[in-house]
């Protein structure tokens, strides 16, 4: 999507004004690409956040294919692509809908709903890799269960036993046999009480405020259920019990209904000390309800284990820790860009491309010590290239370095450019401000400061 073309319209329209130098808050999360359907996992450090991707210019729910992004500080986050899709599973037609990722001894399963060609149904996958960050395969080459409803999540309870919950209109779940490929036990219907999951008023045949998106978890003893309620606009709403099946206790609104988007999903997270609630909403220009963008905000839970009330922002998370411009850098690790698009690269993982003269991406709160002397850069251009300036606080801030690119022969032959930088100490947003003529310039792979002295 190139959001810049999208901003440049609206602003001829007079619908925005975007001050040249304005700095850029960190929700959406992800600029590039339309997201929906967050699912957070904690790894090794590090926070793996799965989504879906909502195509461009969607009037439906016209999901083809799953992402992932990755981030150790909440705030600069690395593209790592679509290592799962549609394709994936030769059995599905249509409908990458909301997932979840877990993890168990060493392996990783993606649980995701979509539409079967044999019964045009919706039903339940499961993909699994050796890495958070994929390939993913068919863990069974068809459905692990099937019975028209969408959106598994999978919580591991203390004692090893795992459970599957999913289901709109319904909840159901099953108990997950270690191999998490299989189960025993029956498909159980949850009883979807107004004690248990509140009261909705206006629709029969719904009594209660679940209507899908279940982000099931344990938290000091405590089982929550946390949903998309009512229908529509959606809001969050969660539940308490006491055992990893109920009785659930309806316990209130965590995210009102706002944003711009008729549904919503919430998945929750504690990563280093702190808890993250994501959800999405329609705040990207282009955005709505079948144009989504993923976003997070920190909270801290109730000294009786309630979730406050938590409302969007377009600040989102603060940073947790610093990032480390003196290592290779991804340019595809982003905590905000404008108008560039990412791609995979030659030599694996993604490259910031479809780059225009103006476009920029910021990276968040750079630990540049007492100085750099030089920025290096890996470049390709099948065009003319132009020039990365390397600017402080805003696209617009001071100049402290500007590599030349050249042309390289092809969109995918890499060539490394540095120059030399000054006035880079402290910690700092850096912003890397593409220009040069007209259509598309070059691409990038990643880039590093080298220290002065
Ligand atoms: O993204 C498609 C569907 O919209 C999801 O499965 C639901 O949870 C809702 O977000």
């Amino acid at each position: 999507m190139k959001r810049r073309l999208i901003t440049a319209l609206l602003c001829t329209l007079g619908l925005i004004v975007v001050p040249a130098g304005t700095a850029h808050a960190d929700n959406p999360i992800v600029q590039t690409i339309h997201t929906a359907d967050p699912a957070p996992l904690v790894h090794n450090g590090r926070v793996y956040l799965y989504t879906g991707h909502d195509e461009d210019n969607s009037t439906w729910f016209t999901m083809k294919e799953w992402r992932v992004y990755s981030s150790a500080d909440m705030v600069n986050w690395t593209d790592h692509g679509s290592p799962m899709s549609l394709a994936t599973f030769s059995w599905a037609k249509a409908d990458a809908w909301a997932g979840q990722v877990v993890e168990r001894n060493g392996k990783f399963y993606w649980y995701v709903p979509v539409t079967t060609k044999a019964s045009g149904r919706m039903a339940i996958g499961v993909g699994v890799s050796n890495s958070p960050t994929g390939p993913f395969t068919d863990a069974l080459g068809r459905p692990l269960v099937e019975n028209g409803e969408i959106d598994p999540t999978v919580m591991i309870d203390s004692d090893g036993q795992a459970y599957l919950y999913w289901g709109n209109p319904n909840l159901w779940y099953v108990r997950l046999n270690t191999d998490m490929i299989s189960y025993s036990g029956g498909v159980t219907r949850i009883p979807l009480t107004t004690a248990g999951f509140g009261t909705r008023t206006g629709d029969a045949n719904r009594p209660t405020l679940y209507e899908e998106g279940p982000w099931v978890y344990k938290r000091n003893g405590l089982y929550y259920n946390v949903f998309a309620a009512k229908c529509c606009s959606e809001f969050i709403g969660y539940s308490t019990a006491p055992g990893p099946t109920g009785p659930w206790t309806y316990r209130g609104t965590i995210m009102p209904t706002q944003g711009s988007s008729f549904t919503n999903h919430a998945g929750i997270i504690d990563f280093d000390g702190g808890s993250y609630f994501f959800y999405h909403n329609g705040a990207l220009p282009g955005g709505g309800g079948f144009t989504r963008s993923v976003a997070v905000e920190k909270f801290t839970y109730n000294a009786d284990g309630t979730i406050p009330t938590i409302n969007m922002t377009t600040a989102g998370a603060p940073q947790n820790g610093t990032l480390d411009p003196y290592v290779r850098q991804e340019a595809e690790t982003i905590a905000w860009s404008s108008g560039v698009e990412t791609e995979p690269a030659s030599g694996g993982g993604m490259n910031v491309g479809f780059i225009d003269n103006g476009d920029y991406i910021k990276v968040k709160g750079a630990a540049l010590g007492s100085g750099a002397s030089s920025f290096s850069a890996r470049v390709a251009s099948a065009a003319a290239g132009g020039r990365i300036e390397v600017r402080l606080g805003s696209p617009t801030g001071t100049q402290a370095g500007s590599c030349t690119v050249p042309a390289t022969g092809g969109w995918q032959t890499w060539s490394t450019v540095s120059c030399p930088v000054s006035g880079l100490s402290g910690t700092q947003d850096l912003y890397l401000r593409f220009t040069g003529g007209s259509g598309y310039l070059f691409n990038v792979d990643w880039w590093q400061l080298t220290r002065a002295g």
